[in-house]
């Protein structure tokens, strides 16, 4: 087969032909037929400007010996050569399209590879899979053609000019700027070079040129149909001219007894569908006579019924996340396992669709998928969003010169994914406004791939989309849209059309930094109207590219770090997982949240109530364990029998009849929990036997309330003191419990600004610190033995200066035996407080640096705040100082534990140290440094532990909301300057020594 070279790119302006000489686009596919992997070590020269760039560098003879090497695949900025930059909807270069600066940095690459002599005579293509931005290629001193189209392959037609069994010269000239850069303004970092797969294919003649497989599934008769079309190549241009015409090709599926034509359809009565829970997949072969292409069937029908997505005849609900390539090392040239790590990461927690924002993925991604079941929508790579600012004008969108442009990549997306069973949606990009050429993408993938719907956000008429598809919604707004009473639009029949179309959200949730907030109440919107299909959380991995600092530590860098002229900062660190890929609290708070079975148990109506969320599956997957822990220690434990809920139906049992010891809690046995978890009763392809998908808790006894009596009369003035306790005489503060020194707790209302407190949109963090809540001056107004003599009281007033707010704090303190202490807490705000939440309100001390073991009793084991705390449940927990810090790529407020029942920081070889009990609960961090060191730092190892562990003792915390791009924290999540009443009680633990 030799395919001739397509001409139909060519534009009417010069300079935006997408390709040349680049053969048609196909499916990305196996086969027996020889192939040469060219990925390796290249001869590589970059030039800061073509003008710099070597002259007839692509000729076979020229001398390269004082070239450097090159890893291909591999981005040149992080091999050394220039360096990385990040903006967001900007444009790094100016908005004169389709121009590029001069200073367009150029990588010359140069390989010479011997193909095998048996190669000779064969035809034999050679494909890049993806070069960012733009690429000429040479062989043996002929040019072949050139591309645009960074996250999208080419091939060449190179079997007039190769040379096999002797020593073959390719060159290639890549540049970072071209006319495609206008349209791949996608949020990442602006990374060049062969960053993906260079490979030379022997093309059999009689070969297998092409394959598309249509598999469907009924889910009415449970029958699959089957057709494998081997065609020569599509016809994208319309003109007709179908490519090469097909060989004799037969379709062969041993498992179904299926050995027919390609182009034949079958039909089996009875086939097992494919669904992202039960990735169910045929291996079967494409068969000519010249060569065998493997390929996997997943029997499913995408479809929108009734204004609902479904997939084999059931509504979906997109548990989804936005995934980029990358890489800390790496950037966007990732490896099979970079991509395995994922989905194994990804199905560990709960998700079930990804969304390949915003360009296609390396093919070998989409194999994953198929292979472990995720939902995927298809992302073409396509973005202008830099002409936002201009208000789109001149938005290639609808501009008819780009017109061939964005018809090439949809094709070329289309063609190379098509038979993915995963692929459930195609998507024509993100954020290019509006316009004619979305709509030629559009109508093209209809008539090519009727099979599955289009998505496009961007433009909200949803002329060019089959699903209404939005970003960043609040909650209020998704709700309105699943009663379908949203705003309407001006054109009344586009509104009826988006009206009746299936609402997803393309984005929400933002996971920058510390976050996201708010996402329990999305879920129930999602599971409450049929119309609201689930979303995809704003995003996958946080891009901090691995760098060294000045003496040679290792930090995650962000825009700014590389010294861009124009960046957006750590706007680019908003991932679930941390750049190695650990996973953030968000991701374990969402894995929670969308959980496919819920566990209801309700120890007052003594019921465990199981909700079967799954679409297919029963729960039969699941063995049920349970667990009695009173005060934190198990008392009894052991594996429920469950019948299988049916996906969609839920089952309530009563409690004792599974569980007797229910009933059988002695008295004092302190807070008693029951905890029940849904784990994989077998090994699945994506985690072992005994994985926890799912868990729920429930109360079965409070503890009682302990309150210790106080010793009477044991305040002290002349130096003030409570038993053995004792104050400074100036400020009242605790400076001593028994022999352990302390700096005294002391009212605190600041936290280290998260992203989302320090977003313009919520713009708390400005707030704050003009109104100086990060420089509370304190003023100690009394030191007073009580009346009854019990007590200490000390009265203070807390303001910021220059303002006449103020906190009014009356600490009450009185000895509860010899090394204890309780202190009553009163918070009064004074004089006229701005309309602001408080970041927090707590106390916070100092205690010595040894004492760095933490155990709790409460929510755990990992941090949590007031609309992140459903993946927290209450048990004995412990960490070091250490490891209690989530290590946030930007510093900001982190590792709070909540509803801390009581705790002891120590010493771990003595023992000795610091109990704190909450009357009933406080909220607790611990870390090595202060909450203005916290603030000030920019990278997580700017970071210096002090001499102290310090220790804040929280009433509340503000909520943390999704600000940093959507909704801030939900009303009931706002923390008020209000009144407000706190108790703790300290107590000196001796240990067994020092300490
Ligand atoms: C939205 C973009 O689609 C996405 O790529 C990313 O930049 C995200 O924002 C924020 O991280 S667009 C935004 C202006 C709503």
């Amino acid at each position: 087969m030799t395919p001739a070279p397509h001409s139909t790119h060519r534009s009417h302006r010069a300079g935006l032909a997408p390709t040349a000489g680049v053969l048609p686009p196909r499916a990305w596919f196996d086969s027996n037929a020889p192939r040469l992997s060219l990925n390796g070590a290249w001869r590589f020269h970059h030039a800061p400007a073509v003008a710099a760039a070597p002259d007839g560098c692509w000729e076979p003879d020229y001398d390269d010996a004082g070239w450097g090497h090159l890893t291909v695949p591999s981005h040149w900025q992080l091999a050394g050569y220039g360096r990385p930059a990040y903006t967001n909807v900007r444009y790094p270069f100016p908005l004169d399209a389709p121009n590029v600066p001069d200073e367009n940095p150029t990588g010359d690459y140069r390989l010479t590879f011997r193909p095998p002599p048996e190669w000779a005579g064969r035809p034999a293509v050679l494909r890049f899979d993806g070069v960012d931005s733009s690429f000429r290629v040479w062989l043996n001193g002929a040019e072949l053609g050139s591309a645009t189209g960074s996250r999208l392959p080419a091939e060449f037609d190179v079997t007039d000019v190769l040379r096999p069994g002797t020593d073959n010269v390719l060159a290639v000239r890549v540049q970072q700027w071209s006319a495609g850069s206008y349209l791949e303004d996608q949020d990442m970092w602006w990374l060049s070079g062969i960053f993906r797969d260079v490979t030379l294919l022997a093309r059999p003649a009689g070969g297998v040129p092409d394959i598309f497989v249509h598999a469907g599934y009924d889910a009415a008769t449970g029958a699959g149909t089957l057709r494998v079309d081997v065609d020569g190549t599509s016809d994208r241009a319309g003109d007709g001219d179908d490519g090469d015409s097909a060989p004799a090709a037969r379709v062969v599926v041993p498992e179904l007894d299926i050995d027919v034509p390609a182009g034949e359809t079958v039909t089996v009565p009875t086939v097992r569908p494919w669904s992202a829970e039960s990735p169910q997949l045929y291996d079967g072969e494409v068969v000519t006579a010249a060569e065998r292409v493997p390929v996997r069937i997943g029997f499913r029908t995408v479809a929108i019924e009734d204004g609902v997505l479904t997939v084999n005849g059931r509504r979906v609900l997109l548990r989804g996340i936005n995934r980029h390539e990358f890489h800390p090392d790496r950037g966007r040239a990732v490896t099979e396992q970079d991509m395995l790590d994922d989905v194994l990461l990804m199905k560990r927690h709960n998700v079930n669709a990804v969304r390949t924002s915003h360009y296609p993925p390396h093919p070998h991604f989409l194999d994953l998928c198929d292979q472990y079941g995720l939902y995927v929508i298809d992302e073409c790579d396509l973005e202008t969003h830099g002409y936002v600012f201009e208000k789109w004008e001149g938005n290639p969108s609808d501009d008819p010169v780009w017109r061939e442009s964005y018809l090439d990549r949809m094709a070329r997306m289309v063609e190379r994914d098509k038979n993915h069973p995963s692929i459930i949606m195609w998507s024509l990009g993100n954020e290019a406004g509006a316009g004619a050429n979305l709509v030629a993408m559009y109508e093209w993938a209809r008539q090519r791939d009727p099979s599955r719907p289009i998505h496009y956000e961007g433009d909200h008429t949803t002329v060019c989309s089959d699903v209404y598809s939005r970003m960043y919604a609040d909650h209020a707004e998704v709700e309105a849209i699943g009663r379908r009473i949203e705003e309407p639009l001006d054109d009344p029949v586009l509104d009826a059309a988006r009206r009746a179309k299936p609402f997803v959200l393309c984005e929400y949730a933002h996971a920058m930094g510390n976050g996201p907030g708010g996402l329990l109440e999305y879920q129930r919107l999602f599971e409450m109207y049929e119309r609201c299909q689930g979303g995809f959380v704003w995003e996958w991995i946080d891009h901090g590219l691995r760098t060294r600092d000045s003496s040679g530590r290792e930090f995650y860098a962000y825009g700014g770090d590389f010294g861009e002229e124009l960046h957006d900062g750590n706007f680019v660190i908003d991932g679930l997982v941390f750049p190695d890929r650990t996973p953030s609290p968000g991701l374990i708070e969402l894995k929670k949240i969308i959980e496919p079975v819920r566990i209801d148990l309700d120890p007052d109506a003594g019921t465990l109530r199981v909700t079967n969320l799954h679409e297919v599956a029963d729960t039969g997957r699941y063995a049920w364990e349970w667990v009695i822990e009173a005060a934190g220690a198990p008392a009894a434990w052991g594996t429920l029998k469950l019948d299988p809920v049916a996906p969609g139906r839920a089952v309530t049992s009563p409690l004792t009849a599974l569980i007797p010891q229910v009933d059988e809690i002695p008295d004092g046995a302190g807070e008693v929990w029951l905890t029940v978890r849904a784990v994989l009763a077998a090994d699945a392809a994506w985690a072992d036997a005994g994985h926890e998908v799912a868990w729920g808790q429930g109360r079965l006894r409070a503890p009682a309330p302990r309150r210790p009596a106080v010793v009477a009369g044991a305040a002290r003035m002349d130096p003030p003191s409570v038993g053995g306790a004792r104050f400074d005489a100036t400020t009242g503060r605790l400076v001593r419990l028994g022999d352990l020194d302390l700096e005294g707790p002391r009212l605190d209302i600041w936290r280290a600004p998260t992203d989302n407190d320090s977003a313009q949109a919520a713009a708390n963090a400005a707030a704050w610190r003009r109104k100086g809540f990060h420089r509370m001056h304190h003023r100690t107004e009394g030191i007073d033995v009580a009346a009854d003599g019990d007590a200490l009281v000390v009265r203070t007033r807390v303001a910021p200066a220059a303002e006449a707010f103020a906190l009014l704090a009356i600490y009450r303190w009185t000895a509860v035996g010899d090394a204890a202490v309780r202190l009553e807490l009163d918070v009064v705000p004074d004089g006229p407080w701005p309309d602001l939440p408080l970041p927090r309100l707590g106390l916070r001390l100092a205690i010595p640096a040894h004492l760095g073991l933490v155990r709790w009793f409460g929510p755990g084991p990992g941090e949590a705040y007031p609309d992140i705390r459903q993946a927290a449940r209450v048990g004995n927990h412990g960490a070091t100082v250490d490891a209690l810090q989530t290590p946030y790529v930007f510093p900001q407020e982190n590792g709070h534990r909540i509803d801390v029942r009581h705790a002891t920081l120590t010493d771990a070889s003595t023992g000795a140290g610091l109990e704190v009990v909450g009357d009933p609960v406080f909220g607790l961090t611990a870390r090595r440094w202060t909450t203005e060191d916290l603030d000030a730092a920019r990278h997580h190892h700017e970071l210096h532990p002090r001499e102290h562990v310090f220790v804040t003792l929280d009433v509340a915390q503000h909520g943390i909301g999704s600000a940093s791009c959507g909704p801030g924290e939900l009303p009931r999540y706002r923390l008020r300057a209000a009144p407000a009443r706190f108790a703790v009680v300290l107590r000196r633990l001796a240990g067994t020594g020092r300490g």
